[in-house]
Protein backbone atom coordinates (compact mmCIF):
# COMPACT_ATOMS: atom_id res chain seq x y z
CA UNK A 1 0.00 0.00 0.00
CA UNK A 2 1.28 3.49 -0.77
CA UNK A 3 2.51 5.73 1.49
CA UNK A 4 0.34 8.55 -0.09
CA UNK A 5 -2.46 7.99 2.11
CA UNK A 6 -0.88 8.88 5.47
CA UNK A 7 -0.83 12.69 3.88
CA UNK A 8 -3.07 14.76 4.73
CA UNK A 9 -5.14 16.65 1.95
CA UNK A 10 -2.78 20.07 2.01
CA UNK A 11 -0.13 17.82 1.26
CA UNK A 12 0.37 17.86 -2.87
CA UNK A 13 0.72 13.77 -3.26
CA UNK A 14 4.44 12.45 -4.57
CA UNK A 15 5.06 9.17 -5.68
CA UNK A 16 7.06 7.18 -3.14
CA UNK A 17 9.52 4.45 -4.02
CA UNK A 18 9.40 1.20 -1.87
CA UNK A 19 11.98 -0.62 -0.54
CA UNK A 20 11.77 -3.26 2.26
CA UNK A 21 14.57 -1.25 4.11
CA UNK A 22 15.89 2.17 3.90
CA UNK A 23 19.37 2.50 5.65
CA UNK A 24 20.85 6.35 6.78
CA UNK A 25 24.68 6.63 5.98
CA UNK A 26 27.10 5.43 4.00
CA UNK A 27 29.94 4.75 6.46
CA UNK A 28 31.49 1.36 7.89
CA UNK A 29 27.99 0.48 9.52
CA UNK A 30 25.53 1.29 6.80
CA UNK A 31 27.67 -0.11 3.97
CA UNK A 32 27.71 -3.30 5.62
CA UNK A 33 24.40 -3.52 6.28
CA UNK A 34 23.28 -2.85 2.69
CA UNK A 35 25.42 -5.86 1.51
CA UNK A 36 24.19 -8.58 4.55
CA UNK A 37 20.43 -7.21 3.69
CA UNK A 38 20.80 -7.28 -0.26
CA UNK A 39 23.30 -10.02 -0.63
CA UNK A 40 22.25 -12.53 2.31
CA UNK A 41 18.71 -11.66 2.59
CA UNK A 42 18.16 -10.83 -0.69
CA UNK A 43 15.94 -7.89 -0.09
CA UNK A 44 15.19 -4.63 -2.03
CA UNK A 45 16.98 -1.90 -0.09
CA UNK A 46 18.56 1.60 -0.22
CA UNK A 47 21.01 3.98 1.21
CA UNK A 48 20.57 7.50 1.74
CA UNK A 49 23.37 9.55 2.03
CA UNK A 50 24.18 12.94 2.52
CA UNK A 51 27.97 13.25 1.44
CA UNK A 52 28.84 13.50 -1.90
CA UNK A 53 30.85 10.20 -1.25
CA UNK A 54 30.81 7.08 0.98
CA UNK A 55 32.91 7.14 4.37
CA UNK A 56 30.64 8.57 6.99
CA UNK A 57 32.40 10.25 9.84
CA UNK A 58 35.91 9.98 7.30
CA UNK A 59 33.97 11.49 4.91
CA UNK A 60 33.86 14.69 6.87
CA UNK A 61 37.00 14.71 9.48
CA UNK A 62 39.91 15.78 6.78
CA UNK A 63 41.21 18.10 9.08
CA UNK A 64 44.93 18.20 9.14
CA UNK A 65 46.47 15.39 11.24
CA UNK A 66 43.22 13.57 11.40
CA UNK A 67 44.26 9.87 11.62
CA UNK A 68 42.13 6.93 13.81
CA UNK A 69 43.14 6.05 17.53
CA UNK A 70 42.48 2.22 16.82
CA UNK A 71 45.07 0.29 15.39
CA UNK A 72 44.98 0.26 11.43
CA UNK A 73 45.16 -3.55 11.18
CA UNK A 74 42.24 -3.70 13.62
CA UNK A 75 40.11 -0.50 12.27
CA UNK A 76 38.72 -2.46 9.15
CA UNK A 77 35.63 -5.08 8.36
CA UNK A 78 36.45 -8.73 9.56
CA UNK A 79 33.70 -10.55 8.11
CA UNK A 80 35.47 -11.84 4.61
CA UNK A 81 38.82 -13.12 4.88
CA UNK A 82 39.07 -12.66 1.05
CA UNK A 83 39.11 -8.72 1.84
CA UNK A 84 41.12 -8.78 4.31
CA UNK A 85 43.81 -10.58 2.26
CA UNK A 86 43.40 -8.25 -0.25
CA UNK A 87 43.86 -5.05 1.64
CA UNK A 88 47.16 -3.78 2.88
CA UNK A 89 47.49 -0.79 5.38
CA UNK A 90 50.53 1.26 5.57
CA UNK A 91 50.66 3.02 8.86
CA UNK A 92 50.02 1.62 12.48
CA UNK A 93 47.35 4.04 13.26
CA UNK A 94 45.58 4.68 9.46
CA UNK A 95 44.99 8.42 8.53
CA UNK A 96 41.95 9.76 7.23
CA UNK A 97 42.75 9.69 3.15
CA UNK A 98 43.80 6.07 3.99
CA UNK A 99 40.60 5.55 5.68
CA UNK A 100 38.76 6.64 2.59
CA UNK A 101 40.29 5.15 -0.08
CA UNK A 102 39.57 1.65 2.43
CA UNK A 103 36.14 2.54 2.16
CA UNK A 104 35.78 3.21 -1.19
CA UNK A 105 37.69 0.03 -2.21
CA UNK A 106 34.93 -1.88 0.24
CA UNK A 107 32.47 0.28 -1.92
CA UNK A 108 33.48 -0.77 -5.19
CA UNK A 109 34.84 -4.64 -4.62
CA UNK A 110 30.92 -5.10 -3.39
CA UNK A 111 29.31 -3.34 -5.84
CA UNK A 112 27.23 -1.25 -2.96
CA UNK A 113 27.35 1.95 -5.27
CA UNK A 114 24.30 1.06 -7.30
CA UNK A 115 22.52 1.04 -4.37
CA UNK A 116 24.01 4.29 -2.38
CA UNK A 117 22.28 7.78 -3.50
CA UNK A 118 24.86 10.21 -2.53
CA UNK A 119 23.69 13.88 -1.65
CA UNK A 120 20.79 12.73 -0.36
CA UNK A 121 19.92 13.94 3.36
CA UNK A 122 17.11 12.66 5.31
CA UNK A 123 15.05 15.41 6.35
CA UNK A 124 12.25 13.18 8.48
CA UNK A 125 11.50 9.53 9.11
CA UNK A 126 7.84 8.87 10.24
CA UNK A 127 6.27 5.69 10.90
CA UNK A 128 2.57 5.10 9.41
CA UNK A 129 1.15 2.51 11.64
CA UNK A 130 -1.73 1.15 9.29
CA UNK A 131 0.50 0.50 6.39
CA UNK A 132 2.96 -0.81 8.56
CA UNK A 133 5.89 1.30 6.38
CA UNK A 134 8.21 4.02 7.34
CA UNK A 135 7.97 7.49 5.36
CA UNK A 136 11.31 9.35 4.85
CA UNK A 137 11.45 12.25 2.78
CA UNK A 138 14.38 13.87 1.79
CA UNK A 139 15.66 17.96 1.96
CA UNK A 140 15.81 17.12 -2.29
CA UNK A 141 12.19 16.38 -2.07
CA UNK A 142 12.44 12.63 -2.63
CA UNK A 143 9.95 10.40 -1.09
CA UNK A 144 10.90 6.16 0.55
CA UNK A 145 8.80 3.77 1.97
CA UNK A 146 10.38 0.81 3.53
CA UNK A 147 9.42 -1.79 6.32
CA UNK A 148 12.79 -1.36 7.92
CA UNK A 149 14.64 1.81 8.62
CA UNK A 150 17.93 1.85 9.58
CA UNK A 151 20.06 4.40 11.30
CA UNK A 152 23.84 4.11 10.75
CA UNK A 153 24.42 7.79 10.85
CA UNK A 154 27.77 7.61 13.12
CA UNK A 155 27.80 8.57 17.06
CA UNK A 156 30.24 11.16 16.29
CA UNK A 157 28.94 13.61 13.13
CA UNK A 158 26.76 16.08 14.13
CA UNK A 159 29.29 19.10 15.10
CA UNK A 160 29.04 21.42 17.83
CA UNK A 161 29.97 25.18 17.24
CA UNK A 162 29.76 26.49 20.26
CA UNK A 163 26.79 29.42 20.40
CA UNK A 164 29.76 32.00 21.12
CA UNK A 165 28.31 35.54 20.62
CA UNK A 166 29.73 37.81 17.80
CA UNK A 167 30.65 34.77 15.51
CA UNK A 168 28.45 35.81 12.70
CA UNK A 169 30.69 39.69 12.77
CA UNK A 170 34.36 37.89 12.44
CA UNK A 171 35.09 38.86 9.49
CA UNK A 172 38.20 36.05 8.93
CA UNK A 173 37.48 32.45 8.17
CA UNK A 174 36.08 29.63 10.55
CA UNK A 175 35.92 26.22 10.15
CA UNK A 176 34.72 22.96 12.26
CA UNK A 177 37.25 19.96 12.04
CA UNK A 178 33.74 17.57 11.58
CA UNK A 179 33.05 20.13 8.27
CA UNK A 180 36.52 20.30 6.65
CA UNK A 181 36.52 22.23 3.50
CA UNK A 182 37.59 19.27 0.85
CA UNK A 183 39.92 21.53 -0.47
CA UNK A 184 41.70 21.77 2.85
CA UNK A 185 42.77 25.16 4.45
CA UNK A 186 46.22 26.88 3.62
CA UNK A 187 47.01 27.78 7.27
CA UNK A 188 50.32 29.50 6.09
CA UNK A 189 51.34 32.90 7.16
CA UNK A 190 47.85 32.92 8.71
CA UNK A 191 47.16 33.84 12.43
CA UNK A 192 45.35 30.79 13.85
CA UNK A 193 43.37 30.31 17.09
CA UNK A 194 42.10 26.66 17.46
CA UNK A 195 38.97 26.38 20.41
CA UNK A 196 39.05 22.74 22.20
CA UNK A 197 41.62 20.56 22.94
CA UNK A 198 39.98 17.00 22.75
CA UNK A 199 41.42 14.21 20.11
CA UNK A 200 40.55 16.43 17.43
CA UNK A 201 42.45 19.51 19.12
CA UNK A 202 45.45 17.47 19.78
CA UNK A 203 45.62 15.86 16.20
CA UNK A 204 45.65 19.45 14.78
CA UNK A 205 47.18 21.23 16.59
CA UNK A 206 50.96 20.25 15.88
CA UNK A 207 49.60 20.46 12.05
CA UNK A 208 48.53 23.57 11.93
CA UNK A 209 51.59 25.13 13.88
CA UNK A 210 53.61 23.82 11.25
CA UNK A 211 52.69 26.02 8.87
CA UNK A 212 50.32 29.12 10.53
CA UNK A 213 52.08 31.99 11.56
CA UNK A 214 50.99 31.95 14.16
CA UNK A 215 48.46 29.88 16.06
CA UNK A 216 46.82 29.80 20.00
CA UNK A 217 45.37 27.23 21.53
CA UNK A 218 42.48 27.71 23.84
CA UNK A 219 41.69 25.41 26.02
CA UNK A 220 38.87 24.96 28.55
CA UNK A 221 39.77 21.48 30.07
CA UNK A 222 43.45 20.26 30.19
CA UNK A 223 43.39 16.40 28.44
CA UNK A 224 45.63 13.49 28.88
CA UNK A 225 47.24 12.72 26.03
CA UNK A 226 49.72 9.74 25.05
CA UNK A 227 52.52 9.26 22.21
CA UNK A 228 50.44 7.74 19.46
CA UNK A 229 54.05 6.09 18.25
CA UNK A 230 52.65 6.17 14.58
CA UNK A 231 54.79 4.81 11.44
CA UNK A 232 55.09 3.07 8.74
CA UNK A 233 54.26 -0.87 9.31
CA UNK A 234 56.76 -3.37 9.08
CA UNK A 235 56.69 -6.01 6.23
CA UNK A 236 56.68 -8.89 9.32
CA UNK A 237 53.82 -7.51 10.51
CA UNK A 238 51.81 -6.61 7.53
CA UNK A 239 52.66 -10.63 6.88
CA UNK A 240 51.95 -11.42 10.41
CA UNK A 241 48.24 -9.96 10.22
CA UNK A 242 47.86 -11.79 6.73
CA UNK A 243 48.41 -15.12 8.28
CA UNK A 244 46.52 -14.49 11.85
CA UNK A 245 43.27 -12.74 11.19
CA UNK A 246 41.19 -15.23 13.32
CA UNK A 247 43.47 -14.86 16.23
CA UNK A 248 43.08 -11.08 15.88
CA UNK A 249 39.21 -11.15 15.66
CA UNK A 250 39.37 -13.68 18.55
CA UNK A 251 41.00 -11.25 20.36
CA UNK A 252 39.06 -8.02 19.63
CA UNK A 253 35.86 -9.93 19.74
CA UNK A 254 36.82 -11.16 23.35
CA UNK A 255 38.35 -7.72 25.31
CA UNK A 256 36.27 -4.80 26.91
CA UNK A 257 37.04 -2.65 23.74
CA UNK A 258 37.08 -4.33 21.06
CA UNK A 259 40.96 -3.56 20.56
CA UNK A 260 43.43 -6.10 19.42
CA UNK A 261 45.59 -6.19 23.08
CA UNK A 262 44.02 -7.92 25.90
CA UNK A 263 44.32 -5.74 29.49
CA UNK A 264 46.39 -7.29 32.15
CA UNK A 265 45.36 -8.91 34.75
CA UNK A 266 47.05 -7.01 37.23
CA UNK A 267 46.63 -4.75 39.42
CA UNK A 268 48.18 -1.18 39.58
CA UNK A 269 49.20 -2.31 43.44
CA UNK A 270 49.92 -6.04 42.64
CA UNK A 271 53.58 -4.24 42.09
CA UNK A 272 56.31 -1.64 43.50
CA UNK A 273 56.30 1.88 42.97
CA UNK A 274 59.57 1.26 40.61
CA UNK A 275 58.26 -1.71 38.56
CA UNK A 276 55.09 0.65 38.11
CA UNK A 277 56.67 3.10 36.70
CA UNK A 278 58.70 1.31 34.86
CA UNK A 279 55.79 -0.69 33.20
CA UNK A 280 54.13 2.67 32.47
CA UNK A 281 57.54 3.72 30.86
CA UNK A 282 57.25 1.18 28.80
CA UNK A 283 53.39 1.50 27.89
CA UNK A 284 54.52 5.12 27.08
CA UNK A 285 57.45 4.62 24.87
CA UNK A 286 55.48 1.65 22.79
CA UNK A 287 52.87 4.11 22.34
CA UNK A 288 48.52 4.11 21.65
CA UNK A 289 45.53 3.13 23.68
CA UNK A 290 47.39 -0.10 24.87
CA UNK A 291 48.71 2.41 27.90
CA UNK A 292 45.31 2.19 29.34
CA UNK A 293 45.80 -1.67 29.56
CA UNK A 294 48.50 -1.72 31.69
CA UNK A 295 46.83 -2.20 34.95
CA UNK A 296 43.46 -4.04 34.91
CA UNK A 297 42.08 -1.44 37.84
CA UNK A 298 43.05 1.82 35.95
CA UNK A 299 39.41 2.50 35.15
CA UNK A 300 37.63 0.99 38.15
CA UNK A 301 39.87 2.08 41.11
CA UNK A 302 40.38 5.95 42.04
CA UNK A 303 43.91 5.04 43.33
CA UNK A 304 44.84 3.10 40.42
CA UNK A 305 44.03 5.55 38.21
CA UNK A 306 45.97 7.97 40.38
CA UNK A 307 49.06 6.24 39.37
CA UNK A 308 49.01 6.41 35.67
CA UNK A 309 47.72 9.80 35.78
CA UNK A 310 50.48 11.33 37.74
CA UNK A 311 52.95 9.31 35.77
CA UNK A 312 50.95 11.17 32.64
CA UNK A 313 51.26 14.84 34.23
CA UNK A 314 54.66 14.61 34.86
CA UNK A 315 55.65 13.77 31.49
CA UNK A 316 53.73 16.72 30.14
CA UNK A 317 55.90 19.04 32.93
CA UNK A 318 58.90 17.20 31.97
CA UNK A 319 57.99 17.77 27.84
CA UNK A 320 56.66 21.27 27.81
CA UNK A 321 59.84 23.58 28.68
CA UNK A 322 58.07 26.62 29.84
CA UNK A 323 56.98 25.64 33.24
CA UNK A 324 53.69 28.10 33.40
CA UNK A 325 52.55 26.38 30.00
CA UNK A 326 53.22 23.19 31.56
CA UNK A 327 51.11 23.54 34.39
CA UNK A 328 47.81 25.18 32.95
CA UNK A 329 48.55 21.68 30.15
CA UNK A 330 48.77 19.12 33.32
CA UNK A 331 46.36 20.70 35.82
CA UNK A 332 43.50 17.82 34.79
CA UNK A 333 40.99 17.78 36.43
CA UNK A 334 39.66 14.33 35.55
CA UNK A 335 40.33 10.71 36.18
CA UNK A 336 42.68 9.19 33.35
CA UNK A 337 40.81 8.13 30.71
CA UNK A 338 37.65 9.12 32.06
CA UNK A 339 37.41 10.93 28.85
CA UNK A 340 38.79 9.68 25.40
CA UNK A 341 41.75 9.33 25.80
CA UNK A 342 43.44 10.64 22.75
CA UNK A 343 47.19 9.56 21.44
CA UNK A 344 49.53 12.23 19.49
CA UNK A 345 51.80 13.12 17.62
CA UNK A 346 54.12 15.70 19.11
CA UNK A 347 51.34 17.67 21.16
CA UNK A 348 52.63 18.67 24.07
CA UNK A 349 55.56 19.26 22.28
CA UNK A 350 54.31 21.38 19.79
CA UNK A 351 54.35 24.26 23.08
CA UNK A 352 57.75 24.10 22.86
CA UNK A 353 57.43 26.25 19.55
CA UNK A 354 57.97 29.62 19.59
CA UNK A 355 54.70 30.33 17.10
CA UNK A 356 52.19 28.59 19.59
CA UNK A 357 50.47 30.34 21.93
CA UNK A 358 48.45 28.79 24.80
CA UNK A 359 45.44 30.04 26.61
CA UNK A 360 43.85 28.93 29.78
CA UNK A 361 40.28 29.51 29.41
CA UNK A 362 39.61 28.79 33.01
CA UNK A 363 41.11 31.73 34.50
CA UNK A 364 40.48 33.93 31.43
CA UNK A 365 37.21 32.76 29.78
CA UNK A 366 35.98 33.85 25.97
CA UNK A 367 33.92 36.42 26.22
CA UNK A 368 33.38 37.39 22.47
CA UNK A 369 34.41 36.83 18.58
CA UNK A 370 34.68 40.22 17.42
CA UNK A 371 35.48 40.80 13.60
CA UNK A 372 39.06 40.95 14.15
CA UNK A 373 39.60 37.49 16.50
CA UNK A 374 38.55 36.65 19.71
CA UNK A 375 37.65 38.65 23.19
CA UNK A 376 38.84 37.03 26.44
CA UNK A 377 37.89 38.46 29.86
CA UNK A 378 41.68 40.07 29.97
CA UNK A 379 42.92 40.07 26.56
CA UNK A 380 41.78 40.32 22.88
CA UNK A 381 43.51 38.10 20.30
CA UNK A 382 43.48 38.87 16.23
CA UNK A 383 42.75 35.99 14.42
CA UNK A 384 42.94 35.31 10.44
CA UNK A 385 41.58 32.14 10.67
CA UNK A 386 39.45 30.23 13.92
CA UNK A 387 39.57 26.51 13.99
CA UNK A 388 36.43 24.98 16.23
CA UNK A 389 37.89 21.75 17.46
CA UNK A 390 35.07 22.16 19.70
CA UNK A 391 33.88 18.36 18.94
CA UNK A 392 30.56 16.68 18.10
CA UNK A 393 26.70 16.46 19.80
CA UNK A 394 27.64 12.93 20.12
CA UNK A 395 25.37 9.60 20.00
CA UNK A 396 21.96 11.42 20.15
CA UNK A 397 22.70 14.36 17.91
CA UNK A 398 23.07 12.59 14.63
CA UNK A 399 19.63 10.67 15.50
CA UNK A 400 17.89 13.89 16.61
CA UNK A 401 19.23 15.83 13.83
CA UNK A 402 16.38 13.79 12.13
CA UNK A 403 13.31 14.58 12.49
CA UNK A 404 12.03 10.73 13.42
CA UNK A 405 8.26 10.47 14.29
CA UNK A 406 7.42 6.81 15.41
CA UNK A 407 3.71 5.84 16.37
CA UNK A 408 1.36 7.86 17.09
CA UNK A 409 3.23 10.77 16.05
CA UNK A 410 5.73 10.19 19.21
CA UNK A 411 8.63 12.63 17.97
CA UNK A 412 11.90 10.90 19.20
CA UNK A 413 13.18 14.06 20.68
CA UNK A 414 10.14 14.20 22.96
CA UNK A 415 11.02 10.19 24.12
CA UNK A 416 14.37 11.17 24.81
CA UNK A 417 13.24 14.01 26.26
CA UNK A 418 15.25 13.20 29.48
CA UNK A 419 18.31 11.45 27.39
CA UNK A 420 17.92 8.26 25.22
CA UNK A 421 15.98 5.57 26.49
CA UNK A 422 15.94 2.16 24.40
CA UNK A 423 16.77 -1.33 24.36
CA UNK A 424 19.91 -2.62 24.04
CA UNK A 425 21.13 0.29 21.94
CA UNK A 426 18.89 -1.00 19.23
CA UNK A 427 15.60 -0.40 19.37
CA UNK A 428 13.23 2.14 20.74
CA UNK A 429 9.49 1.49 22.12
CA UNK A 430 7.07 2.98 20.07
CA UNK A 431 9.31 2.75 17.06
CA UNK A 432 8.63 -0.20 15.52
CA UNK A 433 11.05 -1.64 12.27
CA UNK A 434 13.62 0.91 13.42
CA UNK A 435 16.86 -0.10 14.26
CA UNK A 436 19.60 2.50 15.59
CA UNK A 437 22.98 0.96 14.65
CA UNK A 438 25.93 1.52 17.61
CA UNK A 439 22.79 3.80 18.89
CA UNK A 440 23.23 5.47 22.46
CA UNK A 441 23.02 2.75 25.65
CA UNK A 442 25.47 0.56 23.68
CA UNK A 443 29.19 0.13 23.54
CA UNK A 444 29.86 2.25 20.87
CA UNK A 445 32.45 4.83 21.42
CA UNK A 446 34.01 2.94 24.31
CA UNK A 447 35.06 0.58 21.88
CA UNK A 448 37.09 0.30 18.39
CA UNK A 449 34.40 0.29 17.04
CA UNK A 450 33.93 -1.25 13.69
CA UNK A 451 34.12 -4.31 16.09
CA UNK A 452 30.92 -3.06 17.54
CA UNK A 453 29.10 -2.06 14.26
CA UNK A 454 29.50 -5.65 12.84
CA UNK A 455 27.92 -7.08 15.92
CA UNK A 456 25.04 -4.73 15.72
CA UNK A 457 25.05 -5.29 11.77
CA UNK A 458 24.95 -9.03 12.03
CA UNK A 459 22.24 -8.97 14.75
CA UNK A 460 19.93 -6.49 12.79
CA UNK A 461 20.01 -8.63 9.60
CA UNK A 462 19.38 -12.12 11.76
CA UNK A 463 16.48 -10.46 13.31
CA UNK A 464 15.22 -9.26 10.22
CA UNK A 465 16.30 -13.01 8.87
CA UNK A 466 13.91 -14.47 11.91
CA UNK A 467 11.35 -11.84 11.48
CA UNK A 468 10.13 -13.31 7.49
CA UNK A 469 11.07 -16.99 8.11
CA UNK A 470 8.13 -16.63 10.70
CA UNK A 471 6.03 -14.33 8.85
CA UNK A 472 6.53 -11.95 11.42
CA UNK A 473 6.01 -7.91 10.16
CA UNK A 474 7.19 -5.66 13.07
CA UNK A 475 9.44 -5.59 15.88
CA UNK A 476 9.35 -3.69 18.83
CA UNK A 477 11.07 -3.27 22.37
CA UNK A 478 8.43 -3.74 25.24
CA UNK A 479 8.84 -0.51 27.60
CA UNK A 480 9.76 -2.66 30.75
CA UNK A 481 12.63 -4.23 28.55
CA UNK A 482 13.93 -0.40 27.91
CA UNK A 483 13.45 0.83 31.78
CA UNK A 484 15.21 -2.27 32.81
CA UNK A 485 18.16 -1.79 29.97
CA UNK A 486 18.75 2.17 30.98
CA UNK A 487 19.32 1.00 34.53
CA UNK A 488 21.76 -1.46 33.28
CA UNK A 489 23.35 0.91 31.54
CA UNK A 490 24.00 3.34 34.57
CA UNK A 491 24.74 0.68 37.00
CA UNK A 492 27.40 -0.38 34.32
CA UNK A 493 28.82 3.51 34.00
CA UNK A 494 29.15 3.45 37.99
CA UNK A 495 31.03 0.76 38.26
CA UNK A 496 33.91 2.22 36.19
CA UNK A 497 34.98 5.84 36.88
CA UNK A 498 33.58 7.22 33.56
CA UNK A 499 31.15 9.24 35.28
CA UNK A 500 33.71 11.00 37.71
CA UNK A 501 34.89 12.97 33.89
CA UNK A 502 31.84 15.57 34.88
CA UNK A 503 32.15 17.78 31.17
CA UNK A 504 32.50 14.64 29.45
CA UNK A 505 30.30 13.96 26.00
CA UNK A 506 30.16 10.82 27.15
CA UNK A 507 27.27 12.81 29.45
CA UNK A 508 26.31 15.04 27.20
CA UNK A 509 27.83 17.51 29.11
CA UNK A 510 29.31 19.44 25.62
CA UNK A 511 26.58 20.84 24.35
CA UNK A 512 24.30 22.83 26.60
CA UNK A 513 20.79 22.17 27.31
CA UNK A 514 21.41 18.20 26.70
CA UNK A 515 20.34 15.68 29.08
CA UNK A 516 23.27 14.38 31.71
CA UNK A 517 22.96 11.19 31.07
CA UNK A 518 25.78 8.23 30.92
CA UNK A 519 25.14 7.22 27.09
CA UNK A 520 27.55 4.27 25.91
CA UNK A 521 26.99 1.09 27.80
CA UNK A 522 30.61 0.90 29.94
CA UNK A 523 29.71 -2.64 30.87
CA UNK A 524 32.26 -3.92 27.62
CA UNK A 525 31.96 -5.32 24.18
CA UNK A 526 32.68 -8.61 25.18
CA UNK A 527 29.67 -8.82 27.75
CA UNK A 528 27.05 -6.74 25.41
CA UNK A 529 27.97 -9.77 22.70
CA UNK A 530 26.60 -12.30 25.33
CA UNK A 531 23.59 -10.34 26.21
CA UNK A 532 22.41 -9.85 22.86
CA UNK A 533 22.95 -13.16 22.01
CA UNK A 534 21.16 -14.34 25.39
CA UNK A 535 18.24 -11.90 24.09
CA UNK A 536 17.86 -14.14 20.59
CA UNK A 537 18.14 -17.47 22.54
CA UNK A 538 14.99 -16.42 24.24
CA UNK A 539 13.22 -15.64 21.31
CA UNK A 540 13.96 -12.18 21.43
CA UNK A 541 13.19 -11.20 25.25
CA UNK A 542 12.29 -7.76 25.78
CA UNK A 543 11.08 -7.44 22.07
CA UNK A 544 7.67 -7.93 20.84
CA UNK A 545 7.84 -9.32 17.32
CA UNK A 546 3.94 -9.61 15.52
CA UNK A 547 2.37 -10.82 12.50
P1 LIG B 1 35.81 16.51 22.18
O1 LIG B 1 36.54 15.38 22.76
O2 LIG B 1 34.39 16.72 22.59
O3 LIG B 1 36.65 17.82 22.47
C1 LIG B 1 36.11 19.09 22.23
C2 LIG B 1 36.99 20.13 22.83
O4 LIG B 1 36.41 21.39 22.59
C3 LIG B 1 37.13 20.00 24.33
O5 LIG B 1 38.42 20.39 24.69
C4 LIG B 1 36.10 20.99 24.84
O6 LIG B 1 36.37 21.48 26.13
C5 LIG B 1 36.26 22.09 23.82
N1 LIG B 1 35.09 22.95 23.77
C6 LIG B 1 33.82 22.63 23.41
N2 LIG B 1 33.03 23.69 23.47
C7 LIG B 1 33.79 24.72 23.90
C8 LIG B 1 33.54 26.09 24.17
N3 LIG B 1 32.32 26.59 24.05
N4 LIG B 1 34.57 26.85 24.58
C9 LIG B 1 35.79 26.32 24.72
N5 LIG B 1 36.10 25.03 24.49
C10 LIG B 1 35.10 24.24 24.08
O7 LIG B 1 35.78 16.42 20.58
P2 LIG B 1 36.91 15.92 19.60
O8 LIG B 1 36.48 16.25 18.24
O9 LIG B 1 38.23 16.37 20.04
O10 LIG B 1 36.90 14.36 19.79
C11 LIG B 1 35.71 13.63 19.67
C12 LIG B 1 36.00 12.19 19.44
O11 LIG B 1 36.30 12.00 18.06
C13 LIG B 1 37.17 11.63 20.13
O12 LIG B 1 36.92 11.26 21.42
C14 LIG B 1 37.54 10.46 19.27
O13 LIG B 1 36.71 9.38 19.61
C15 LIG B 1 37.19 10.91 17.92
P3 LIG B 1 35.73 20.73 27.41
O14 LIG B 1 36.49 19.45 27.54
O15 LIG B 1 34.27 20.47 27.06
O16 LIG B 1 35.90 21.68 28.51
Amino acid sequence: MSADQTESSSTPPRTAEHFDAVIIGAGFSGMYQLLKLRDHLRLKVVVLEMGDGVGGTWHWNRYPGARCDSESHSYCYYFDDALLKDWEWTERYPGHEEIRRYLNHVADRYRLRPDIRLNTQVRTARYDVRDNVWVVETSQGQRYTSQFLITAVGCLSAANVPDIPGLANFSGRWVHTGQWPHEGVDFRGKRVGMIGTGSTGIQCAPEIAKTAAHLTVFQRTANYSMPANNGPLSAEFKQYVREHSDEIRQVMHSTPNGHPFRFCDRSAFDVGADEREAIYEEAWRKGGLQFRASFRDLLSDQAANDTAAEFIKAKIRQIVHDPVKAEILSDIDHPFAAKRPPIDTHYFETFNRDNVELVNLRADPIEAIVPTGIKTRNASFEFDIIVFATGFDALTGPLLRIGIEGRNGLRLADAWREGPRNYLGLQVPGFPNLFTITGPGSPSVLTNMPVAIEQHVDWITECIDYMRKHGLSKVEPVESAADAWLLQVQAAANATLLPKAHHSWYLGANVPGKPRVFMPYAGGMAQYRRLCQQVVERGYDGFELVA
